[in-house]
């Protein structure tokens, strides 16, 4: 795949590009739409910018070896350059519409570009779609985690900006707060130019552009879950965090108030369906 700096910088048109800068490597997705709702202090951990694709390549050149990060993180829209346009329609779709239709997945949705510095990180969290995550230059490390270890990562709460992000970070992982996180195991690989990484919705990701490899760039897939059926038992993991994150939004919205959601579930697990060894 020619997608290169040069290639994309010349040929991708003069469409305006979401950019977050962030001060550390870290690229912590956050919610903008839940920033008012939360009725507490919220501070973004990165900052989201919106510039052509030249003046981020201009800027990755000039940023090098400061500790302003940037990651661009743009759909692909109808608004890019012909030859991009026909490079996307000339895509392996056979490879993606016969995943999607073995799997009976829904439509898809969106292709996130993503390009990044070396050493940029994508925190660990799941997402609520299928995805196709296609490697195009550089190289990434991706760790995965089934969402059977939900416990051990202990995501924000549902209607926080964080929502679907791990509390934990991995740089400096607090035992006393986060004691389960000693118990994840994970899979670990390592994604180069022409691979393709499928990351099943609700499984937790954190990924990281290798350090000292240069700038990279992905094309993600994503699609929607497969419509449920009868549902079957014993249930998966998944469709227990499904559960989860439904009765945290049942809460958040007749209780109102966010800060509210925590001492009413205390009290209804606390002495009661607390565990007694
Ligand atoms: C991701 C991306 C991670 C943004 C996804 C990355 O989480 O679901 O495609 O930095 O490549
Ligand atoms: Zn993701």
């Amino acid at each position: 795949m020619k997608w290169d700096l040069n290639y994309l910088e010349e040929n991708i048109g003069t469409s305006d590009f979401t950019v977050f800068q962030s001060s550390n490597h870290k690229f912590k997705y956050y919610d903008e739409k839940k920033i008012p709702k939360l009725n507490a202090e919220f501070i973004p951990p990165t900052t989201k910018l919106s510039m052509k694709f030249s003046e981020f390549t201009k800027c990755l050149t000039e940023t090098k070896d400061s500790n302003s990060r940037l990651y661009l993180q743009e759909c692909l829209n109808n608004n890019l350059g012909a030859e991009i346009v026909r490079d996307f329609l000339n895509f392996d779709w056979q490879f993606c519409t016969t995943i999607q239709s073995k799997h009976s997945w829904g439509p898809l949705t969106s292709n996130l570009l993503l390009v990044g510095m070396e050493g940029n990180v994508s925190p660990c969290h799941y997402d609520e779609q299928q995805n196709l995550f296609a490697q195009v230059l550089g190289h990434k490390r991706c760790i995965l985690f089934p969402p059977e270890q939900f416990e051990c990562l202990y995501p924000h709460p549902v209607f926080h900006p964080h929502d679907r992000q791990s509390m934990v970070d991995f740089d400096n992982p607090d035992h006393v707060r986060f004691p389960k996180f000693k118990e994840l195991k994970g899979w670990e690989t390592v994604i180069g130019p022409g691979e393709v990484l499928y990351i099943p919705i609700y499984w937790w990701h954190h990924i990281e552009s290798l350090l000292a490899g240069g700038p990279t760039v992905t094309i993600n897939f994503w699609y929607k879950a497969k419509p449920n059926g009868s549902v079957t038992y014993p249930l998966k993991g998944h469709q227990k965090v499904a559960i989860m994150r439904n009765i945290e939004k049942m809460l958040v919205d007749v209780l109102q108030d966010p800060n509210d959601v925590s001492p009413l579930l205390r009290a209804i697990v606390l002495g009661r369906y607390t565990e007694h060894t």
